[in-house]
């Protein structure tokens, strides 16, 4: 091979890793979850199944259109956070709320739940479509917590609700400055024709392990 040849040869695989690059999805750049910190009430401890529609060792399903919640923690740079617990509470199908003493709760229905995402960030949850409360568009509180990265909260709401999504006064601020799109999640029928929501988070900041700081 001549100089010229192997010139040739560099620029060839050059074009061909950045082609691979702009191929991959996961290194495409992630878009930070815009936080929303005035949530529900917190519950004092969240039940540890991913599982919401019915608590631990019950037969009895809560009512409600049975959903599955999916998604990915990742950082900026669409890399995984291994470990981050994700935790979600939400409103039964009528609206109540475990943290309002006033009303009955669905009492087949957990009210929270927990789940610690793999290697590759994937979390995943059983519930029901929440209700509205009050004027609020149907929505679910997440709280993500990582030892490096600070605690994150926000609300996703849902796609095929949009005309309470547009009355939603938290999300109608968001409209405003164009980031609401991240926090409706559109759905898909799995392979067991359940319905299934995506809902990714990216933190801000880096992940530890990343090397592109
Ligand atoms: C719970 O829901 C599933 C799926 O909708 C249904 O097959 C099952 O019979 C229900 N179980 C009870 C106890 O209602
Ligand atoms: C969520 O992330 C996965 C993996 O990075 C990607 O394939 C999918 O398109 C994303 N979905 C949404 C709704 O952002
Ligand atoms: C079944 C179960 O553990 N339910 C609990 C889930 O969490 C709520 C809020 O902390 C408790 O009130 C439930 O008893």
């Amino acid at each position: 091979m001549n100089v010229k040849n192997i010139l040739l040869a560099f620029l060839v695989q050059f074009i061909f890793d950045l082609s691979l690059f702009a191929a991959d999805p996961i290194l495409l750049n992630c878009i930070e979850t815009p936080g929303i910190y005035d949530l529900e009430t917190r519950p004092k401890s969240f039940n540890s199944s991913n599982n919401l529609r019915r608590k631990p060792g019950s037969p009895n399903n809560a009512s409600g259109e049975l959903i599955n919640v999916v998604g990915r923690v990742t950082d900026v740079n669409c890399l995984p956070i291994q470990n981050a617990v994700v935790s979600i509470w939400h409103a039964d199908s009528l609206g109540m709320s475990y943290y309002d003493e006033n009303v009955e709760l669905d009492p087949n229905f957990a009210g929270s739940g927990r789940f610690v995402v793999n290697n590759l960030g994937y979390y995943n949850f059983i519930t029901i479509v929440p209700g509205k409360i009050g004027d609020r568009a149907p929505h679910i509180n997440f709280l993500v917590q990582h030892p490096d990265f600070p605690e994150f909260t926000t609300q996703m709401f849902f796609a095929d609700h949009n005309c309470d999504n547009c009355d939603d006064l938290l999300l109608g601020n968001l409209i405003e400055s164009g980031l609401a799109s991240l926090l409706i999640a559109p759905f898909t029928y799995n392979n067991q024709a359940m319905k299934t929501y995506t809902f990714n988070i990216t933190l801000g900041g880096h992940n530890k392990f990343s090397d592109k700081r």
